[in-house]
């Protein structure tokens, strides 16, 4: 990988070349890649350009406060783009289009580890918490003013990747990011954990009482709990709700490994995983999945149902802690 000085001098060059820029969020998105997404379209608006923000996911009414929202599209144009910025999609199959985009130069900018480098621009940088922090840097080290606005998105990124700077991403280099926004931009830190983290409606909280009581711990410091089809409708509940039950539930004393499975309208079953003590992307990996050593996500098709993904899944762990795979 290149170094961030050579990355961020081809970045400007072309940015600058461009007119033009579809900017993509990895689908399900997260805090993380909608608040860079609006940090470098608000950067790209002002330095007089065109950008254009393209996700099939319904923006989660979490973010609506974030400034530039209102500019997210479900549409994509159908014409060529100068410049497609790519934003934490490990590949291009988990960007909006689901394949490279239309576009003249690609950009693909992430921290996860498993990044396959697609772009014709490409920085990776997993020690970084989150693209927020790398934004800021980038932004940095170009001597691009960041704005309030941008900075509360920039904010929101790092926040809500970290989970509240209480994750293991959450390094000195992190503080001084989010030391460099408070100290430059008024950010409503208070209301922002308020929004993002603590409120949720009255019957996401109500399915989150029905999941921690189906939480089931097995043996050997493992965990999962289950949310089946019928629950999920009976709540009128969908996958935007329950993205964030992991840190609710992962809470366990003597817990070191979790999953959080449950059944979408297709009969494939969604798995979250979190663990303080092996990889979980390795285990994603085995089941076309992905995401970080302690936090990762797959998809497990054609399994007769819950149980079977649920048991498929604690073998999986199993496997993993009997072959010595162990974090670092
Ligand atoms: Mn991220």
């Amino acid at each position: 990988m290149e170094t961030f000085e050579s990355f961020s001098l081809k970045f400007q060059k072309a940015v600058e070349s461009a007119d033009t820029f579809l900017l993509m969020p990895h689908v399900n998105m997260d805090g993380d890649a909608l608040g860079s997404v609006l940090a470098v379209y608000l950067y790209l608006k002002a330095a007089g350009k065109k950008p254009y923000i393209f996700t099939t996911d319904r923006v989660p009414v979490i973010f609506d406060f974030m400034p530039g929202i209102d500019n997210v599209r479900a549409t994509l144009p159908d014409h060529e783009f100068d410049c497609a910025i790519l934003f934490e999609c490990p590949s291009p199959g988990r960007c909006p289009c689901e394949t490279k985009p239309d576009a003249k130069v690609i950009i693909n900018i992430d921290h996860h580890p498993d990044n396959s480098i697609y772009g014709d621009l490409n920085y990776v940088d997993p020690s970084a918490s989150s693209v927020g922090e790398i934004f800021y840097e980038l932004f940095s080290i170009l001597d691009i003013p960041v704005t309030r606005e941008m900075a509360i998105n920039l904010y929101v990124a790092i926040y809500t990747d970290t989970g509240g700077f209480k994750f293991k991403n959450t390094t000195s280099r992190t503080h001084k990011v989010v030391s460099k926004l408070l100290e430059n931009h008024d950010v409503p830190i208070d209301e922002i954990s308020r929004w993002v983290e603590r409120e949720m409606d009255h019957h996401v909280l109500l399915l989150l009482g029905k999941v921690i009581s189906n939480i089931t711990v097995h043996s050997d410091g493992i965990s999962t709990a289950t949310l089946d089809r019928e629950t999920m409708e009976s709540f009128h509940a969908d996958e935007s709700d329950v993205q964030n039950f992991m840190r609710e539930i992962f809470r366990i004393r003597g817990v070191h490994t979790m999953a959080l499975l449950r059944e979408n309208s297709s009969g494939a079953v969604k798995v979250s995983l979190r663990s303080s003590r092996i990889p979980v992307n390795k285990l994603a990996a085995q089941f076309g999945g992905g995401g970080h050593p302690r936090a990762a996500g797959c998809t497990i098709n054609g399994a007769s149902g819950l149980f079977e993904a649920e048991r498929t899944i604690v073998n999986a762990m199993r496997n993993s802690m009997a072959a010595g795979e162990i974090l670092l």
